[in-house]
């Protein structure tokens, strides 16, 4: 009897025909993508490469422009017992690579006794009870804010521009000030705050910017038609109404704006929208945060994932595998065209006011952005036909949505004629989008 489930309920068959064992191996396992965010020393060897593949990921980038910022755990360590990635043995509140030990916990239930994080109205609830049951580090002690500015300013000196602070509103803003002025030079910071709890961003925005979860949360809403208004309600955020004063948001200046990650993403119900929202959604999503002039976007690039738990494809080793872009499930959204375009459109534009808003529906909006930049969204299931006034120069324009390359002196997409009166005719698709602007203003081409 070779059946071990009853017959019809586990039957279907895969023919792997001619691969190797590790391969096979391989594609039944994978390690959870959150065994991340339980760190057990600061050893740079783990599943992405060794601390030599590290550094020069960092200069290569540096050389062409591009920061790095390094997301670092330094609320807590783990939840369990075992052997990391780069051979570090460790138990819950014992971490010898580092070292910790288990006078350098937060016990929040007194007489050395951990309690789980369970009223986040609560601050100290919040940041000295364990999340998830995480072993929560004591950054009030000297010994632990030292092991932590020794990790992140060995980041600096591989030459990291800044860091996304994991779990911030678990730490006291005090502790983490003082780990950020003990650093080389001044590294940019964005720090992961929720909303509306009592550790909050408002207490954290004075020390670096903030994630901006209610920014995804009110793109989900407009771009899904749950907030019926709010598109209206964009044509009602030009100056003097800030977005942050219109919606509730923190200020635009310290504001790192997401419109998803890799929590949101997964989460159920969504507090963003992802790859898997209907009528393109997430990449109007994405071109409305780059078009719009709201905080520091980020462009969040992810994988396809047929579970919550499930991590990115990895070999026999444990090594996530190298990203093959458009397959293998990695959806690099940095390359899509119109994503890509929108950054090139985002750093021309800088920091000009909107102008000339239009709303059509209260799913179509439009608006420039000074005399750069022009954006259209049609979140409706029908064609918007419309002259649109523009603060353009005339002149002829590419749609950068639909051109086939981000290269800006060329156009392979539709490209329109802006009058002399800043007047240019579009017809744009449901759920689609088109955008104009100067090449020539962009700071980084
Ligand atoms: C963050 N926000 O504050 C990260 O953005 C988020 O992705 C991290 O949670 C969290 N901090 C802790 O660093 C992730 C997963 C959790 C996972 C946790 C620890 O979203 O699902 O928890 O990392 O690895 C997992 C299990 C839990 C379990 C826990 C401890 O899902 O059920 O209690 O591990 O074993
Ligand atoms: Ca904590």
């Amino acid at each position: 009897v070779i059946r071990r489930s009853p017959p019809k309920a586990h039957d279907v068959i895969v023919q792997l025909f001619e691969w190797p064992w590790e391969s096979v191996a391989a594609e039944f396992t994978g390690d959870q993508w959150w065994t991340d965010y339980q760190p057990v020393s600061y050893i740079l060897t783990s599943k992405r490469g060794d601390r030599t593949q590290y550094a020069n990921m960092v200069s290569t980038c540096a050389a062409a422009g591009v920061g790095i910022i390094q997301d670092v755990v330094m609320n807590h360590m783990t939840a369990g017992s075992g052997v990391g990635f780069a051979g570090s043995k460790y138990t819950k509140y014992s971490y010898p690579a580092v070292p910790y030990t288990s006078s350098n916990f937060h016990y929040c239930a007194g007489n050395g006794k951990a309690a789980g994080v369970t009223d986040l109205n609560n601050v100290t609830n919040v940041r000295f009870c364990e999340l998830d049951g995480l072993a929560d580090l004591a950054q009030e002690q000297p010994a632990v804010q030292d092991a932590l500015t020794a990790y992140l300013e060995d980041l600096v000196s591989l030459g990291v521009s800044g860091f996304r602070v994991d779990a911030a509103a678990y730490m006291e803003p005090a502790n983490l000030s003082a780990i950020y002025s003990a650093l080389s030079g001044s590294p940019y910071r964005t720090q992961e705050v929720y909303d509306g709890g009592a550790s909050n961003p408002p207490m954290y925005d004075t020390i670096g910017d903030v994630i901006e979860f209610g920014a995804a949360s009110y793109v989900m809403q407009a771009f899904l038609g749950t907030s019926g208004t709010f598109m209206t309600t964009v044509s009602n955020l030009v100056t003097p109404v800030p977005m942050n004063t219109a919606w509730d948001l923190i200020p635009s200046n310290v504001a790192n704006f997401i419109m998803a990650n890799q929590d949101t993403e997964r989460s159920t119900p969504s507090d963003s929208l992802n790859y898997l929202s209907p009528n393109n959604a997430y990449v109007l999503g994405a071109i409305f945060m780059l078009g719009f002039n709201y905080g520091t976007p980020t462009v969040y690039s992810g994988y396809n994932h047929s579970t919550y738990d499930i991590g990115a494809p990895q070999d026999s080793n444990g090594n996530t595998s190298p990203v093959t872009c458009f397959e293998n499930g990695w959806r690099c959204e940095q390359e899509w065209i119109a994503i890509a375009n929108m950054v090139l459109y985002h750093n021309a534009v800088g920091s000009a006011a909107l102008t000339n808003v239009l709303v059509g529906t209260e799913q179509q909006v439009a608006f420039g952005r000074g005399s750069t930049g022009f954006l259209v969204i049609n979140n409706e299931g029908n064609t918007w036909t419309e002259t649109f006034t523009t603060s353009l120069p005339a002149g002829t324009y590419c749609d950068i949505i639909h051109d086939t390359d981000t290269a800006p002196s060329t156009c392979s997409g539709p490209s329109y004629v802006v009058s002399s009166s800043g007047k240019f005719t579009a017809s744009i698709a449901a759920y689609d989008a088109l955008a104009l602007f100067s090449a020539d203003a962009a700071a980084d081409p």
